[in-house]
C-alpha cells in the first residue's frame, strides 16, 4: 500500500458505491445469474456460492449442476431455478449462455475432461461476465490466449495456490510478489484479478490495485471462497462499475466474517455458512 497505483478500500468507497434499490425495483433489476458448480463429491461448494449469491441481492439465480446436486440444492437454496443445458455442447450453449447477465463457474465441479471442455465453451461463448474461480481455474492454464481474445470481461478469484498453478510459480514465489505478479497478469491477460488471502488484492485490466483490509482467520476454513464467488456474482450484476463491484463483494465478505467474530467474541468454529447467513446484517451495518 502507498505504491503507486495502489489504494487500500474503506468503508467510504463501499458507501459511496453500493447500488441503493429504487422503490420501484423489481426482480429483473437486480440481475439473472447462472452458477455453475457443485458435483458428487462436493455438493456443498454448489450451496454455499448459491446461497450466498441469493444473500447478496440477486435477482433471479438459475444453477447447472449434477443431478444429484440439483437434490440437495432444491431443498438447501429454494429460491435457486435450474437450467440443466449441457455446458459441453458446442451448438447450443452460446443460446443457453445468452438469458444470463453474468455467469459464474467452478466451486466444486472437480477435474475432469468435461470440466476443461465446459471451461472452453464458456470462454468461447459468455457474451457477459465470466467469473471463474476453484475448479473452474484448474484448467484454465491450458487455454490463457483464450482470455486475450474474449471481447467481454473474465474475472478470476484464484487462491495463492490456484494463482501458483495458473502462472506456473510456487507459492512462495506468488505470495513473495502479491502486487506485481497480479498486476503482471491482469494487464497481460485482460481480466480482473482478485488475488485472495488475508489483505485480498483486486486489479482491474489497467493494472489499477485495490487492498482490502477487512476479514480475518475465521475465514480460514473450507467454503468461504465459494461464499465469495456467490458474492461476487451477484455484484457483478448489480454494480455500476465491474472495479467496485468486485472491492465491494471482498469488502462484505471480509466484513461478515469481522461481525460474526465480534459478536461470538471468538473465531473458532465460524463456518462458511454462518457467513452467508450474516451477509444481510453485515450489509445493513455498513450503508
Ligand atoms: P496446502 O496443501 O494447503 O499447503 P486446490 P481447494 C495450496 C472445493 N471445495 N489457500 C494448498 O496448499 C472448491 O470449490 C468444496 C488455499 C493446496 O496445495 C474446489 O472446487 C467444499 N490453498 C475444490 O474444493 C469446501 C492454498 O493450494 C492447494 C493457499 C478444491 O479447492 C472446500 C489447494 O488448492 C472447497 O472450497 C491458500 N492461501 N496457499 C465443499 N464443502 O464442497 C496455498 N494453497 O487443490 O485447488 O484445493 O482450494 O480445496
Ligand atoms: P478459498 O481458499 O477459495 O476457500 O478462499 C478463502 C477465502 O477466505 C478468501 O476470500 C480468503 O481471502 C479468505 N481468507 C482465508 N484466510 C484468511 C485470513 N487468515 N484472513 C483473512 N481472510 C482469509
Ligand atoms: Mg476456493
Amino acid at each position: 500500500v502507498g505504491a503507486e497505483g495502489v489504494s487500500q478500500y474503506t468503508q467510504a468507497d463501499f458507501i459511496r458505491s453500493f447500488p441503493k434499490r429504487k422503490r420501484s425495483a423489481h426482480k429483473g433489476d437486480h440481475g439473472r445469474g447462472l452458477m455453475i458448480a457443485g458435483s458428487d463429491r462436493m455438493p456443498g461448494a454448489a450451496v454455499l456460492a448459491t446461497r450466498a449469491a441469493l444473500r447478496s441481492g440477486t435477482g433471479l439465480l438459475s444453477v447447472n449442476t449434477t443431478e444429484s446436486v440439483k437434490a440437495i440444492l432444491a431443498t438447501q437454496a429454494i429460491e435457486a431455478m435450474f437450467d440443466p443445458f449441457d455446458c459441453t455442447e458446442d451448438a447450443t450453449v452460446g443460446e443457453a449462455l445468452s438469458k444470463y447477465d453474468a455467469v459464474a463457474f467452478g466451486p466444486g465441479v472437480g477435474r475432469s475432461q468435461q470440466v476443461e471442455l465446459t471451461l472452453i465453451r464458456l470462454l468461447e461463448h459468455t457474451k457477459g461476465p465470466l467469473l471463474l474461480d476453484a475448479d473452474g481455474l484448474f484448467y484454465l492454464k491450458n487455454h490463457l490466449e483464450r482470455l486475450r481474445k474474449r471481447s467481454e470481461p473474465t474475472l478470476l478469484t484464484p487462491h495463492p495456490g490456484e494463482m501458483a498453478r495458473l502462472v506456473g510459480k510456487s507459492v512462495r514465489e506468488v505470495e513473495n510478489d502479491r502486487f506485481g505478479l497480479s498486476r503482471r497478469f491482469a494487464k497481460d491477460y485482460g481480466v480482473y484479478l482478485i488475488l485472495k488471502g488475508p489483505f485480498t488484492i483486486i486489479t482491474a485490466p489497467d493494472g489499477t490495485q485495490w487492498v482490502n483490509t477487512t476479514g480475518n482467520p475465521a475465514l480460514a476454513t473450507g467454503g468461504t471462497g465459494d461464499v465469495l464467488t456467490g458474492i461476487v456474482l451477484s455484484f457483478i450484476m448489480q454494480h455500476e462499475t465491474l472495479i467496485s463491484a468486485l472491492c465491494n463483494a471482498v469488502y462484505l465478505h471480509g466484513y461478515a466474517a469481522d461481525v460474526l467474530v465480534r459478536s461470538l467474541k471468538g473465531m473458532t468454529g465460524i463456518l462458511a455458512s454462518d457467513v452467508i447467513h450474516m451477509l444481510p446484517q453485515a450489509l445493513g451495518e455498513l450503508v
